[in-house]
């Protein structure tokens, strides 16, 4: 929400909707990175870390939000984005004046670059006149990798995080902290030259758990905080490393299989069909393998991922009916839901025609990537980028149906989603069977319910392609999720002795239907249902 008219969301827009959080139900609140940065990558290039960017409010604006939210029941993560800075950071400014200055060893510097490319194309390595060096960049070439093994970087992170911790702040997302520890020597990734990637050399490499309970010990174990690392290709066994209950690290990881679901062998932008059995293959081994040892994260949006409606529910016709049931999903497993903003009320897909129209720096790169390959059409490039690019889910928030969505009185940075007028905050809290009513009835559902957040997990048919059912239970109370992934009518039918007689209908997402249960299930369209054992919910 922008609150000064500039066409920016800002900290003062978003303190004037803290109520509407609370009315929702949302209790803790992730704010993407607003520290000082050029915006190279939207942010996550930093260039001070205890101050703003002045687009985004002062800090005086930060300590009204924090105090509002506290006031409110809420609390407030912010971004962490420590695995590199902004080129125009003091630290790297210093660092790259000579070969021998103190600050030289902050960031990953060498005479000749290994063969590792950039999440956003080329290289990942670039040579720096001045001292005839290449430094190391995992992302942008304005994103520098800082030296974790350096101690003194370690030292300078905790001190800044303990800054954001005494000013109340009630702790931290990650970004991209799987990849903090680069293996020794940096050896050349094997294979294909510059274009192969190094992945598994930055990728939970060695130091990192030893880094993780160090920054735990030294900060975190000091404070009442939770934690969420983004840890990009984890197992669930890996992910147990970072957040296990014995390990001393984080209190969760954000987890990527089911992102990659519909990717195709040359990465996100190589689109490709997905099935339910591989969706529901990869929600249930991390729902089991996690169960009783680890805390799961639960999202299927967020600021670098296309909106879920258009990826995993139909955006046309059934909107509001797929919006539904993946919400239903997302409030009915085991773990953390994660709503990310627009999410609550099936903000869609954009499709401009113009590139002009993108502003993510990983979109613009990878279109002037593929021109100059000259290998795909426009058309097809574009067909990408619709499908995947991060600007999807950056479009403003859609919060009335007047001019820019009411986001903002002026236009936004990037253009809003011309379907403001009929998919809006406005428009949706007056209506007792919109997608946003329906996820506040969820989140309090949940709150209402211990199954649905100490419950254990199994999936009751693993190959079937066109619905999931799962169960629940904590001791004698079950919760049973029905839902139907298609734009057509599906039958469910439970296998003797998987569902008790006596549970009830406690949500769906469509009028009437079946309330008690019974074989078959007859489900309409997206049809989503979630049953209890009401007589004894608590
Ligand atoms: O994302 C990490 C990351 O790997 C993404 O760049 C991902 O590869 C891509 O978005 C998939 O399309 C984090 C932040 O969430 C992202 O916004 C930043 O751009 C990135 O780190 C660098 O800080
Ligand atoms: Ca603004």
């Amino acid at each position: 929400m922008d609150g000064n008219g500039d066409g920016i969301g800002d900290l003062k827009g978003i303190l004037s909707k803290l109520d509407y959080l609370k009315w929702l139900g949302v209790e803790v609140v992730w704010l993407s990175p607003i520290y000082k940065s050029p915006n190279d990558d939207m942010g996550y290039d930093i260039s001070d870390y205890r101050s703003l960017n002045p687009e985004l409010g002062t800090m005086a604006d930060f300590d009204q939000l924090l105090s509002g939210l506290h006031q409110r029941g809420m609390r407030l993560i912010m971004d962490l984005v420590v695995n590199h800075t902004s080129d125009e950071h003091e630290w790297f400014r210093r660092s790259r004046e000579t070969r021998d200055n103190a600050y030289r060893d902050y960031y990953i510097w060498r005479a000749k670059p290994n063969n590792w490319s950039s999440f956003f194309g080329g290289p990942a390595w670039t040579l720096d006149e001045r001292t005839g060096e290449y430094y190391l960049h995992l992302f942008s070439t304005k994103q520098p990798d800082l030296n974790w093994d350096n101690p003194r970087v370690r030292t300078e992170i905790y001190e800044m995080m303990r800054w954001w911790l005494d000013k109340g702040v009630d702790g931290f997302r990650m970004d991209v902290i799987g990849c903090i520890s680069k293996v020794p020597g940096l050896p050349d990734a094997p294979g294909k030259g510059e274009l192969e990637w190094g992945g598994p050399f930055f990728l939970n490499g060695p130091h990192v758990h030893e880094y993780l309970q160090d920054m735990q010990a030294e900060v975190l174990s000091h404070y009442d905080v939770m934690t969420v690392g983004e840890t990009l290709s984890v197992t669930p066994e890996q992910a147990l490393e970072y957040t296990g209950f014995t390990r001393g690290e984080l209190s969760m990881v954000f987890q990527f299989e089911l992102m990659g679901i519909d990717a195709g062998t040359d990465g996100k932008w190589d689109l490709k069909d997905w099935k339910v059995s591989e969706f529901k293959r990869i929600s249930s081994r991390w729902q089991t393998e996690l169960y009783g040892h680890g805390w799961n994260t639960l999202y299927l949006s967020n600021h670098d991922q296309p909106r879920q409606v258009s990826r995993f529910g139909d955006d046309g016709k059934y909107r509001v009916e797929s919006a539904k049931m993946l919400a239903t999903l997302l409030h009915t497993l085991q773990g953390t839901p994660f709503i990310y903003q627009g999410e609550e009320i099936g903000m869609t897909n954009v499709c401009f025609d113009s590139i002009e129209d993108y502003r993510d720096i990983e979109t613009l790169n990878w279109y002037k990537e593929q021109i100059a390959k000259g290998e795909r059409s426009v058309a097809e490039i574009m067909r990408s980028i619709h499908a995947k690019g991060r600007d999807n889910a950056r479009t403003p928030m859609q919060w009335t149906g007047a001019p820019n969505g009411g986001f903002s009185i002026r236009p936004p940075w990037l253009p809003v989603n011309p379907n403001y007028r009929t998919v809006n905050v406005e428009k949706q809290r007056a209506d007792a069977h919109s997608v946003l009513n329906y996820y506040r009835a969820l989140i309090r559902l949940r709150k209402e319910n211990l199954v649905l957040v100490y419950g254990d997990y199994t999936v009751l048919n693993p190959e079937d392609e066109t619905t999931y059912a799962f169960v629940r239970r904590l001791d004698d109370l079950w919760v049973l999720t029905v839902l139907n992934f298609t734009p057509d009518q599906q039958t469910f039918v439970a296998a003797p002795g998987q569902l008790p007689a006596s549970l009830r209908l406690v949500l769906s997402n469509y009028p009437g239907g079946e309330r008690t249960v019974e074989k078959p299930f007859h489900l309409r369209p997206y049809e989503a249902r979630v049953y209890l054992t009401v007589a004894e919910r608590r």
